[in-house]
């Protein structure tokens, strides 16, 4: 279960984020509504949430979810692919600070963002993507190891992050689409397949027994309430302009 969740704010700057998307430029006042309905879904999830204030050199910083990673024992600053966004890092340290001791860091040789991990109860898939390299996985998967968690990486080449393509829902049930649909890694778990024209919301996010599904997926809603679980519907389009997916809003743990 979690019990918190940390979010920042989006900066105007937002609109100049990085994408590949192709969907037009973001309304900066329809995204801070639409980050305040995501709050508030977080909130009927149980969760305390701390609101970060937006930082305005950064205009990918509300995707906080790349910059750190969370775990049930320890946390890790990462050290984000993209360029423009290791600055975040620095950024986060301190919200961090007041939940953990163990706070470690990946270093400059390595690049991870975590929108690429994915937990698995104490188990990690690491995506290979264009934004984590694998000396940024090895070094992860050392500090996991020395909390007795663990870790794997996962080949990867269609997709931004490993979440834009599969998450976890608990109970042994995965989203999938595209290369995650067959991938071997994933063998072992229930894959329900997310059709192409919904595949954003293959990012579909597990918080203490309810799903958040991005607003505007029917199928997928469908899907996701077949397999027994509440869901919320939280409106993102803004974001999903910028490739961000309804994870890489917050960081929970
Ligand atoms: C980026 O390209 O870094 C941002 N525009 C989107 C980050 C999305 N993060 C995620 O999927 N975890």
């Amino acid at each position: 279960m979690f019990q918190h969740a940390i979010v920042r704010t989006p900066c105007k700057a937002l609109i100049n984020g990085l994408t590949e998307a192709n969907l037009g430029t973001p309304d900066y006042d329809l995204a801070l509504e639409q980050h305040h309905g995501y709050i508030d879904a977080l909130r009927r999830c149980g969760l305390e949430v701390t609101v970060l204030p937006a930082l305005e050199e950064y205009p990918d910083s509300c995707f906080v979810e790349d910059v750190a990673l969370l775990t049930p024992h320890c946390a890790i600053l990462t050290n984000p692919g993209a360029p423009s966004r290791r600055g975040e890092v620095e950024h986060i340290k301190s919200a961090i600070e007041v939940h953990y001791r163990d706070i470690y860091r990946i270093g400059p040789e390595g690049h991870v963002e975590a929108g690429d991990i994915m937990m698995v109860g104490q188990h990690f898939y690491i995506g290979l993507s264009e934004r984590t390299d694998l000396v940024g996985a090895e070094q992860l998967i050392g500090y996991l190891t020395r909390h007795g968690m663990s870790g794997s990486v996962v080949e990867m080449s269609e997709m931004l992050h490993l979440k834009t393509g599969i998450n976890y829902l608990e109970n042994h049930n995965m989203l999938a689409f595209g290369e995650m649909l067959s991938h071997p890694d994933f063998a072992e778990f229930k894959r329900t397949a997310i059709s192409t024209e919904e595949s954003y919301a293959a990012n579909s996010v597990w918080i203490n027994g309810t799903v958040l599904v991005p607003a505007g997926f029917p199928k997928t809603l469908a899907a996701i309430e077949a397999m027994g679980y509440p869901c919320i519907e939280v409106a993102v389009s803004e974001y999903q302009k910028l490739d961000g997916g309804l994870s890489c809003l917050s960081l929970r743990f």
